[in-house]
């Protein structure tokens, strides 16, 4: 079901101080910026690598107000890794086979994402602990380079 991973999503206070330490540490560039007001985050996304199945990426989350499932996050457990995100072919596909095995979806159907993905969230008590996304990327061509 699984490609790749397509990124490790981090909450972060002040998007900007994050996006220069990234960027400067680790040798990463910002490929997209986006503010999606559905999910209540403003956000970049640094890109790591291309392989089999797509790119892999450095998401930076910074919330859009407290009350967002990112400014709660912050809250309660202050910045770091929020969720994981896996790259699939088909999204609505993984949605009924994850569904069928009785995990949780929090998303009835797809929602928009970074890069004009496809995404839906798992619930994280019910895979370990770890939010999980999953996503569809935008083209064809970016979910098999
Ligand atoms: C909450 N919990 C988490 C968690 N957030 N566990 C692991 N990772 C997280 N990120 C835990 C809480 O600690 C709590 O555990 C339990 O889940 C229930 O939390 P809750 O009180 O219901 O908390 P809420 O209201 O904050 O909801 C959590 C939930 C929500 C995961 C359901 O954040 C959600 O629907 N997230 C999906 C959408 C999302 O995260 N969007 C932002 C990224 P205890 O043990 O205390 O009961 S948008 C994005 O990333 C897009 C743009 C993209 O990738 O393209």
């Amino acid at each position: 079901m699984f490609m790749r991973i397509d990124h490790i999503g981090i909450a972060c206070r002040d998007l900007e101080e994050k996006i220069e330490l990234f960027s400067r540490t680790f040798e990463l560039t910002v490929v997209a910026r986006e503010v999606n007001e559905e999910q209540g985050v403003k956000e970049a996304m640094l890109h790591i690598a291309d392989g089999e199945g797509g790119g892999s990426y450095i998401q930076l989350l910074e919330p859009l107000s407290d009350d967002s499932p990112v400014g709660k996050f912050l809250a309660r457990r202050g910045e770091g890794v929020h969720h994981v995100a896996f790259g699939v072919p088909d999204v609505a596909d993984a949605m009924r086979k994850v569904q069928e095995k009785g995990v949780r979806l929090l998303d009835e159907r797809p929602r928009h994402g970074s890069m004009g993905s496809e995404i839906a969230f798992i619930h994280p008590k019910d895979v370990g602990g770890m939010l999980t996304e999953l996503v569809q990327a935008a083209t064809p061509s970016q979910n098999a380079k």
